[in-house]
């Protein structure tokens, strides 16, 4: 008989974990010193956008409590913070052409002198979806290869330049969202979509592979500058942050949901991460797009190839996958099959929360994990996110939202799981900055979507009141860190 042993699960010694946020979702001050209009700034005034009519103008003020977020860092325990800096507060116009506005660039000196005085380490998202404004006026932002690279690699430059203290950058935030979301489905800035009902222009078919390309050659780029120009100094690492969720098949005797399976991680996770590993998109997405999808020049593959110094990992949930027959539609961008929610059975792959697409299961967190360190060959891994939202949550009175025991049990088991793909699988994982240290702009959900382990009062004065789960956090990091 085989005895059930429990996985074992650990962490280093040295694990980094913290909290994550983004600039257009909690900073506000969108006008203030200077700073310009990014593209999700004006996508929010094009009425019906945003769920609730809302957007980031004040969002939680942290532009001007950034001495509170500090605070509200230390309560927790953290010892990391991964933020992003607002491209069009630092270059309000965006384009390596224009000036460089002094004040906004302090903000973030000051702020990162401020957070390693208090001992918790800086994490720095370049480009968190908010591209300047002006940027996508001119030449039509990421889908113009040549100025978006020159501009983006620039203003990477006066960043690493900047902020020679920061140890750890990221270079991009979740590109699949940028290229899929704003590009193909339009829910996201700027809004292109095929789907006349929704947006004038766009073309679903080519656009969001030419913008995920065109991102690909940016990411690449800044992180042969830092490489060249500031590692041997400094002595930071940098690397690009993708999304993925898990997948099972929606009907495990089916040979071909199975193969579906794969193919669905390749189109969403593989689309970034082999080029950056291989130097090269995965077989199956060069088969179905066929010249839809760019190719890279020699050139480009050599540059690309390697620009990793570590994984960021975005994960939340997992999805059933069922294979589709026939040819794949021209604006399909998940590899030809149907992301459900519920198995052939009718079983729910997790409990519901406030987001239609997040439905926890923690299990798949390990397997990903896994399925990444085999395919990538044990990469470095960060989590650079990871968390949920709770179903009503909104609606509850203040007392019962800061009692968020769905989340702290989210983060139980979803840590567990990362604990044990460490302990158990051998995966790297060196690092884990949970969704959200605060509610906030939640894109096109407004702010009835809240993420944060701190509830926010938008309507007293942005006050902070810390869920349970801000605090729950370090109790349990302190059950696995230092056990491997
Ligand atoms: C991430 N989806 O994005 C982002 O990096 C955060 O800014 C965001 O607040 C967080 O997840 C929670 O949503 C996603 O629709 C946004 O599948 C939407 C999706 C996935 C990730």
């Amino acid at each position: 008989m085989v005895k059930d042993v429990a996985p074992k699960a650990g962490l280093p010694a040295d694990f980094l974990w913290g909290f994550a946020t983004a600039a257009y979702q909690i900073e506000g001050g969108a006008t203030a010193d200077g700073r310009r209009p990014s593209i999700w700034d004006t996508f929010c005034k094009i009425p019906g956008k945003i769920a609730d009519g809302s957007s980031g103008d004040v969002a939680c003020d942290s532009y001007h409590r950034m001495a509170q977020d500090i605070d509200l860092l230390n309560k927790t325990g953290a010892k990391a913070y991964r933020f992003s800096i607002s491209w069009s507060r630092v270059i309000p116009l965006g384009g390596r052409k224009d000036t460089v506005n002094k004040a906004g660039l302090q903000h973030y000196v000051k702020f990162v002198d401020d957070l390693l005085e208090a001992g918790i380490v800086p994490m720095v998202t370049l480009f968190h979806w908010d591209l300047p404004d002006e940027l996508y006026k001119r030449y039509g932002g990421f889908m113009n290869k040549d100025e978006f690279v020159a501009d983006f690699a620039n203003y990477a430059r006066v960043m690493f330049e900047a902020l020679p203290k920061v140890k750890h950058w990221i270079t991009f935030n979740e590109p699949f969202c940028s290229a899929v979301l704003g590009y193909s489905v339009g829910q996201f800035a700027p809004g292109h979509t095929s789907n006349r009902n929704k947006s004038p222009i766009g073309d679903s078919s080519t656009e969001p592979w030419i913008v995920g390309h065109n991102i690909l050659i940016a990411h690449a780029t800044a992180v042969k500058i830092y490489r060249e120009e500031f590692k041997p100094n400094n002595g930071g690492e940098i690397g690009i942050t993708l999304n993925g969720d898990w997948v099972e098949p929606w009907d495990p005797n089916d040979g071909q949901d199975r193969i579906a399976c794969e193919r669905k991680l390749e189109f969403s996770i593989c689309w970034f991460g082999d080029p950056v590993y291989f130097g090269k998109y995965p077989d199956s997405m060069v088969k179905q797009l066929g010249d839809r999808l760019p190719k890279f020049t020699e050139e480009e593959s050599a540059l690309v190839k390697g620009s990793n110094d570590f994984y960021g990992m975005n994960h939340y949930c997992a999805n059933y996958i069922r294979h589709r027959n026939g040819p794949a539609d021209p604006n399909d961008f998940a590899g030809n099959v149907d992301i459900l929610l519920e198995d052939k059975s009718g079983k729910s792959i997790g409990p519901i929360t406030q987001s239609p697409w997040l439905r926890p299961h923690a299990p798949g967190f390990r397997k990903l994990m896994k399925w990444l360190s085999d395919r990538y060959g044990r990469p470095k891994i960060y989590v650079t996110e990871n968390g949920t939202s709770v179903k009503g949550e909104n609606d509850l009175p203040k007392e019962e939202i800061l009692e968020d025991e769905f989340r702290v049990e989210y983060f139980r088991t979803y840590v567990q799981a990362m604990a044990e793909a460490v302990a158990e699988d051998g995966c790297d994982c060196r690092g884990y900055m949970a969704w959200s240290l605060m509610d906030n702009f939640e894109w096109a959900e407004g702010y009835e979507t809240r993420f944060g382990v701190t509830y926010v009062d938008y309507e007293n004065g942005q006050h902070r009141y810390p869920k349970k789960s801000a605090l729950e956090l370090k109790n349990i990091f302190d059950q696995y860190i230092g056990k491997v």
